[in-house]
């Protein structure tokens, strides 16, 4: 039976990993996956997340099933570092995910059994997961222009337009914050023109969050997410902790459904904990413990908020950088984009030959479509990527 299996093709970023584990090259230089880096190349645990696993180790007495949705700890934490004030529990169906994958994968879930006839707007580009995980499910996927190749930021006319189209019982799918792979972001007023097209045709929502923190701030980068949340009845919210938190490999994630009454969150939560079980039962309990944990606990959560606007600063001052030595090697603003974009990525614009000539005479590594990982770089790294893209003619 197996022996009828037809190969899948990997997935193109995980693929690179490997590829530059296996170069042999001294002074090789990965910004490929989207994993933060310190400068050493180190992807540290957060102190505050390794203190609130020190204290679980002590307080936990049982490794007993949890709760299928989740734990409401979680769940409150979490909708409150997304939504602040705008918060309504009464109206809030939330289901603790395997990461942000998981909770793209149950929304979609959801919506589909909410409307068979499901269609996705996506951007273009997106995270190649969305697609993936979509085209696998064989739910159809409508791209929506968005970067603009010349500016390197959004085409937000083309955007606008294209998700006209999108009518209610369709998917909107939008990055709350830090583009990937792109690193070009909506303003607050485009959020607003956003917000009035979905009012206008009725489309729901799907916000992927998975950089919370690592653009403009905690607040700051939620606040697309807030605006649609204070103006459009039915929103969906794949949160991501694995990058805020650091703790990728716990699978920490969480889906919220904002419902427009009550009675439609009650349907929405049981149809998302049925959604759970149908999948893998119960959702990992750790990471989500560790989070509920450090923002529920005031020293944790302050010594976490430290840290993570560290890394920010760390990213923005390295994008300031970047962008300081293109403008000297160039002679031109043309490269001002770098420090303009927000999170870890940014699309350079480079074409596939370039990004082939970058890895095999330089040992750089981006993801082919010239995304670069702006974490895997410091002050050595800086130049040596900087020439890179000069000599490549990018
Ligand atoms: N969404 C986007 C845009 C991402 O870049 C990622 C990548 O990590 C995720 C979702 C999912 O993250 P995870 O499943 O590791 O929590
Ligand atoms: O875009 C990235 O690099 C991260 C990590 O299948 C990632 O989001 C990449 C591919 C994948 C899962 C996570």
């Amino acid at each position: 039976m197996l022996g009828n299996l037809k190969p899948q093709a990997p997935d193109k970023i995980l693929a690179l990993m490997g590829e530059f584990k296996a170069d042999p090259r001294q002074g090789k230089i990965d910004l490929g996956v989207g994993v933060y880096k310190d400068a050493d190349g180190r992807t540290p645990i957060m102190r505050a997340v390794r203190a609130a696993e020190q204290r679980m180790l002590e307080a936990e007495t049982t490794k007993s099933y949890a709760g299928l949705a989740g734990e409401p700890e979680f769940h409150k934490a979490m909708a409150e570092m997304i939504l602040g004030d705008l918060y309504k529990p009464g109206t809030t169906a939330a289901l603790a995910t395997v990461g942000g994958t998981g909770a793209i994968r149950q929304a979609l879930e959801l919506a589909r059994l909410a409307n068979p006839g499901l269609k996705v707007f996506v951007s273009n580009p997106t995270w190649p997961n969305h697609v993936s995980i979509m085209n696998f499910m064989g739910v159809p996927v409508v791209e929506y222009r968005y970067f603009d190749a010349e500016t390197r930021g959004v085409d937000f006319e083309a955007m606008k337009a294209d998700i006209s189209a999108a009518k209610q019982g369709d998917v909107v799918l939008l990055h709350g914050c830090c583009h990937n792979p792109t690193g070009a972001n909506l303003t607050l007023e485009q959020w607003a023109e956003v917000a009035a097209i979905l009012e206008k045709t009725g489309a729901t929502p799907l916000i992927d969050l998975a950089y919370q923190g690592f653009g403009d701030g905690l607040e700051q980068d939620a606040a697309g997410t807030r605006l649609i949340a204070s103006r459009i009845p039915e929103v969906l919210i794949a949160a991501s902790c694995s990058k805020n938190f650091g703790i990728y490999r716990e699978r920490t994630g969480i889906l919220l459904a904002l419902c427009a009454d009550a009675a439609t969150k009650e349907l929405a939560q049981g149809t998302m904990a049925f959604l759970n079980r149908q999948t893998y039962s119960f959702p990992p309990f750790h990471g989500a413990r560790i989070v509920s944990t450090v923002l529920t606990t005031p020293e944790l959560r302050a010594d976490w908020m430290a840290e993570l606007e560290a890394v920010r600063g760390g990213m923005l001052k390295l994008r300031e950088q970047l962008a300081a030595e293109l403008r000297s090697l160039s002679g031109s603003d043309r490269f001002g984009f770098v420090a303009e974009h927000r999170g870890m990525f940014s699309r350079l614009g480079a074409t596939p030959e370039q990004v082939k000539q970058v890895k095999e005479e330089f040992g750089i590594y981006m993801v082919g479509d010239s995304r670069i990982n702006i974490a895997g770089l410091n002050q050595t790294t800086i130049p040596i990527l900087a020439r890179a893209i000069i000599e490549a003619g990018v």
